[in-house]
């Protein structure tokens, strides 16, 4: 399902910086709406670097606190933490989703409603450059399923 398809380049930032800098395409950026009262959420997308890199971090000017989390099995429990960086191996798409890896947006001080556009700022890095990659992603109900999101 493509509802919301957002391509960003990073020319802006490359025109600045040496060849060296990845061009990093984002696609179908989106984050959970949420209900009232439910303090945190995340935020999905489809990465690609045409050359190696890492995701480092992210932050957002609605969303107090932004961590870049992954969630596996850990036995038959389901646990997320903070990962230091996302690896973009060149090439690759790399599709952050529930149960993987995640955006995640935490201490929401309102509600995130359907439709609301969330900015993000991704701080990405490659060949030991460091660029900002600004990306919108737009909340949509989605069920939680099974997954529980306790920290
Ligand atoms: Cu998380």
């Amino acid at each position: 399902m493509k509802l919301n398809v957002l391509i960003v380049s990073a020319l802006a930032t490359l025109a600045v910086q040496p060849a060296l800098a990845a061009t990093i395409s984002v696609t179908d950026a989106w984050a959970r709406a949420t209900k009232p009262g439910q303090p945190v959420s995340g935020a999905y997308m489809k990465l690609q670097s045409d050359a190696d890199a890492r995701l480092l971090s992210a932050s957002s000017p609605s969303i107090p606190t932004v961590e870049v989390h992954e969630m596996k099995m850990d036995g038959d429990v389901m646990r997320m933490r903070e990962v230091k960086a996302i690896e973009l191996p060149k090439g690759e798409a790399v599709t952050l989703q529930p149960g993987g890896y995640h955006i995640m947006l935490m201490n929401l001080k309102k509600p995130i409603a359907a439709g609301e556009v969330i900015p993000l700022t991704l701080v990405i890095e490659s060949g030991g450059k460091r660029q900002n990659v600004e990306v919108k992603a737009t909340a949509r109900d989605a069920a939680m399923g099974g997954m529980q999101h306790a920290h």
